[in-house]
């Protein structure tokens, strides 16, 4: 009771002003004390078992092809090309906002495009979302889509998505 005693000096001084009892005083003591005991115990008996962190980009959105973290796009004049060259979209995860085009750049009768979810995460991501502007190529070698609307859109390469060739646009 030492601790607590010295802590609820500013108390006693407090119910001195405003004309409380020393019944009063002890009461709150007894309140401390108890707030304190529960604080510890919830730090060293309960490890935080929330939901894990998604990032700054993610807060609450689903996720697609492994995107939680996003290649932030939207700045005027920033590049928004995705390459695919050695099996892979780089930057696969990009962030744009509504109304701005994302351009593919590479050789689409090798790496055929697809929106949508790859068929080798069906299983373990959500439902392919409605509204994707993204559309099939499977010639030339640039692709360039508008995203009008807010909402995450996955994309896959038909021929590589068995490899891990996918990703996803973020709109804001
Ligand atoms: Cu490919």
């Amino acid at each position: 009771m030492k601790k607590a005693r010295s802590s609820a000096w500013p108390l006693a001084l407090l119910a001195v002003a405003a004309g409380c009892g020393d019944d009063v005083t002890s009461n709150q003591d007894a309140a401390v004390d108890v707030i304190a005991a529960d604080v510890i115990a919830a730090d060293v008996i309960a490890p935080d078992t929330g939901p894990p962190d998604t990032g700054p980009t993610d807060a609450g959105a689903v996720v697609f092809h492994g995107c939680t973290a996003f290649v932030d796009r939207t700045a005027d004049g920033a590049d928004r090309t995705v390459g695919f060259t050695n099996f892979r979209y780089d930057p696969a995860c990009m962030l744009v906002a509504a109304g701005q085009r994302v351009t593919f750049s590479g050789e689409f009768s090798v790496h055929q495009f697809r929106p949508g979810v790859a068929p080798s995460r069906a299983a373990s991501d959500p439902p392919a979302p409605a509204g994707n502007p993204m559309t099939a190529r499977d010639e030339g070698t640039s692709a360039t889509f508008e995203l009008p609307a807010a909402g995450t859109y996955p994309y896959y390469c038909l021929d590589h998505e068995g490899t891990g060739m996918y990703g996803a646009i973020r709109v804001r």
